[in-house]
């Protein structure tokens, strides 16, 4: 991992989101079309909280290059808990990583979630770079619809794996559009659905953080039982507000991301 650079990082864990979600780089280019430039305000990435793959592996390689742990969440009804992760350089995109917590699930979730812990071999975990190993086991689509019942996040993780679950445009650097609402319908004219949970824009000024998320693509799964279309990834953009003591808000904001989860929802 000698030789990896912030821009190497970014820019693999770009490619594999990028071909995993065509529309990303769709919305991105049209944004460019409009003189924009597209500067990330985070990466999301999803796992579970077993010690060999939980948020401080994927964090790894973030904090050998220079980010620092920030603020932590919990989102009781998910059965998540999350915490970001923040450069110095604030040009640098925040890290958003959050798990599973296997102890709050049923049997059934947990025991569905270790079988496919253990089809990862010794390789697949020491890998510093397992946050962009995609998916390490074979998965079958009647676990996906098991799992879909109790947890949505498992079964995305189930049919995915290890990949940047979306990457989020910072709009503040945006010129051309007047607000978040305005952004959706330029967005969702263009062709892709945006995410209604909670209503389209989540977050207001006053908790100094505004995102909207697309739906996430729909691509073809292989499973061992067949082939499938289910949702991927998606695109976010967030809009940042000054804060009273100077400085834009850097955290996140648990009822919003409680709905930008659902992003991936069938
Ligand atoms: C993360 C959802 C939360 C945000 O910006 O609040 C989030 C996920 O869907 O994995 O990204
Ligand atoms: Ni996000």
């Amino acid at each position: 991992m000698t030789d990896l650079t912030l821009d190497s990082l970014f820019g693999q864990l770009w490619q594999r989101y990028a071909a995993l979600t065509p529309q990303a780089d769709a919305i991105r280019q049209l944004f460019e079309g409009r003189g924009e430039t597209v500067i990330n305000d985070h990466v999301a990435f999803r796992t579970l909280n077993d010690h060999r793959l939980g948020i401080d592996k994927i964090a790894a390689p973030f904090l050998s290059l220079g980010y620092e742990a920030k603020d932590e969440y919990r989102f009781e009804q998910k059965k998540l808990f999350a915490r970001y992760y923040a450069h110095e350089d604030e040009t640098r995109p925040k890290v958003f990583i959050s798990e599973l917590l296997l102890e709050e699930c049923s049997d059934d979730v947990r025991q569905a979630m270790e079988h496919i812990i253990d089809q990862m071999t010794e390789e697949q975990l020491s890998d510093p770079l397992m946050l962009n190993s995609g998916r390490c086991w074979k998965s079958d689509f009647a676990t996906y619809e098991r799992l879909y019942e109790e947890s949505e996040y498992a079964a995305w993780f189930s049919a995915f794996g290890f990949c940047a679950n979306h990457f989020t445009v910072f709009v503040n650097a945006l010129e051309g559009f007047k607000n978040l609402e305005e952004l959706a319908s330029f967005i969702e004219d263009a062709g892709y659905p945006m995410n209604r949970s909670g209503g389209l824009v989540k977050g207001s000024p006053e908790v100094y953080l505004e995102q909207c998320s697309t739906m996430a693509t729909k691509v073809t799964v292989s499973f061992e039982d067949g082939e499938h279309e289910l949702p991927s990834c998606f695109y976010e953009f967030a809009k940042r507000f000054e804060m009273p003591a100077g400085g834009l808000y850097q955290g996140f904001v648990a009822a919003s991301a409680d709905k930008i989860f659902e992003s991936t929802n069938r």
